[in-house]
């Protein structure tokens, strides 16, 4: 056997399974109609059709979003749907998802339909005013929902069902043995656009002008999305990405093939590290610096040089990102070496385009080992973005500091905030105080029942310790503490448990290995 069907065979990929896996079938799709409120928003849809009512498709500025709008776009073309616009906020005016002024701006348009994409699970408030305005809105996404939905014409988001029957499926995915099997969607990790290309498939079966099959064209968008936005490959997302590639390979969308063009990529070899590694953040670097909707030209771009131009325009942005987040990057470090003590990094500056620092909070990430939050200070107010890993929280430790910021929330490993400029300080103190409150079992070494040999009080008023700790085999280490709370300072005799960060000591050319202390208890 091959060392690739070892790997297969190890993975549990044998069989039937094998075959899906190796030659996913698109035709194993699930039927859109499984998916929450799929029904209602195909009818108000052909209402809308048979109005010719305006629709917004109010999308997103990262690549999801953007693939997601497009599908709409097209799509909705076809089924003839004369007047439907698209609003992709801008991540430095509206921020991500639904807001009131967004709202206000497309009801002023004459809009009196909106379709959401990637967003708008949450946006109660803002579709509650909507409808004060006699706009209705269709929600397609795929985030967390909340336990009770916002009042909109349709919530089509499979996460819905995780949360109803969390216990009927496992890594999102429907258990065999459930009895809910052909009673509700099978497949929870869809991103935005497979998401919005389930309702083109729904929509299909009630309109025409996308004859079935046709809608596989659109299999280019959704790849893309899919790929960029981290979901799991399995299922309906390994269909979705593998056919998608063979659409890409035939090159007939302009603007992807203009993109190709500039990113160095062979069509004919593209493969899913393209489109996350190369057209990817071409596509980003248009939200990042100005706005999204140059990445949104270029994907709707009709003619071939109009397309070569957009493709143009985001490559030179990209190359304009990757300067300022060199930049922003050295600076970063300059300050971060002020704070390596520190167990969570907390930098900030002026001048530090937010559109980037997620980018830089990763890369500082990488290099320090640490969860980093770097942060823009725009007058009064800065807004941060967090990257962690680990069991460290970065929205969690956001929430642990509700009282002194403006707002923040994420995921547990990218997360953003805003706060008032003077409370940087305080927001560094609080979250690295988080940090050791959590004795994290894959970030912290620890070790238990230690022996307290030695304890030695250093600094003007004696406010650090060093204690030395043996093991029950005899070996001893050093454990040090700066500005140690009092329960730190364990007397010879006591027994200890320590959760610690070993760091190398050099003194007169010989090194060992330390331990910064983090948290101590006596046992
Ligand atoms: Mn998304």
């Amino acid at each position: 056997m091959s060392l690739f069907e070892d790997i297969l065979t190890a993975r549990g990929i044998t069989g039937k399974v094998r075959d899906a896996f190796l030659n996913p079938s698109y035709d194993a799709r699930h039927d859109p109609f499984l998916l929450p409120d799929m029904q209602p928003a195909v009818d108000r849809l052909i209402v809308a059709l048979n109005n010719q009512e305006h629709i917004t498709i109010y999308g997103d500025y990262d690549i999801d979003g953007l693939t997601a709008t497009t599908v709409l776009l097209d799509s909705f073309e076809s089924f003839g749907f004369e007047k439907v616009d698209a609003f992709i906020p801008n991540r430095f005016v509206e921020g991500y998802g639904l807001t009131i002024d967004a709202v206000d701006k497309i009801a002023a348009t004459g809009a009196t339909l909106i379709v959401t994409v990637d967003c708008g699970s949450l946006s109660e408030k803002e579709i509650t005013h909507a409808g004060t305005l006699g706009v209705d809105i269709i929600v397609t996404d795929h985030h967390n929902v909340a336990p009770v939905q916002p009042p909109a014409v349709a919530v089509i988001n499979p996460k819905r069902f995780l949360q109803e029957y969390p216990e009927h499926y496992q890594k999102y995915l429907l258990k065999p043995d459930s009895a809910l099997a052909g009673k509700v969607y099978p497949f929870l990790d869809l991103a935005g656009v497979g998401v919005a290309f389930k309702l083109v498939q729904a929509l299909q079966t009630k309109l025409d002008g996308l004859a079935p099959g046709k809608e596989k064209w659109l299999l280019d968008l959704v790849a893309l999305g899919t790929v960029c936005d981290i979901v799991t490959l399995v299922d309906e997302n390994r269909a979705n990405v593998f056919w998608g590639l063979k659409v890409l390979a035939q090159a007939k969308r302009p603007g992807l093939r203009a993109l190709m063009a500039v990113a160095g990529v062979e069509p004919h070899m593209v493969n899913a590290r393209h489109l996350g590694f190369g057209l990817g953040p071409r596509m980003n670097a248009a939200g990042r610096l100005e706005t999204a909707q140059f990445s949104l030209d270029m994907l709707r771009a009709k003619e071939p040089m109009q397309a070569l131009e957009a493709a143009q325009k985001l490559d030179t942005m990209n190359i304009a990102r990757r300067a300022d987040q060199d930049k922003i990057f050295k600076e970063a470090i300059v300050q971060a070496e002020q704070f390596k003590n520190d167990n969570v990094l907390v930098v900030s500056s002026p001048g530090w385009s937010h559109g980037i620092i997620g980018i830089v909070a990763a890369k500082l990430l990488e290099k320090y080992k640490k969860p980093t939050y770097v942060l823009e200070e725009m007058g009064d107010e800065s807004k941060g973005s967090a990257r962690s890993y680990g069991d460290f929280s970065a929205a969690d430790a956001i929430r642990a500091a509700d009282d002194i910021i403006i707002k923040g929330g994420g995921h547990k490993l990218a997360a953003g905030v805003t706060m008032a400029t003077v409370n940087i300080p305080a927001f560094r103190q609080r979250v690295n105080e988080f940090y050791i409150q959590q004795k994290f079992v894959d970030q912290i070494l620890h070790a238990e029942e230690l022996l307290v040999i030695n304890q030695r009080k250093m600094g003007a008023e004696s406010q650090h310790v060093k204690l030395e700790l043996q093991d029950e085999s005899g070996k001893t280490m050093q454990f040090l503490a700066f500005s140690a709370p009092a329960h730190f300072f364990a007397e010879p005799g006591d027994r200890v448990t320590v959760w610690f960060q070993p760091t190398v000591n050099e003194w007169m050319g010989r090194r060992s290995v330390e331990g910064r202390l983090l948290h101590l208890e006596l046992r």
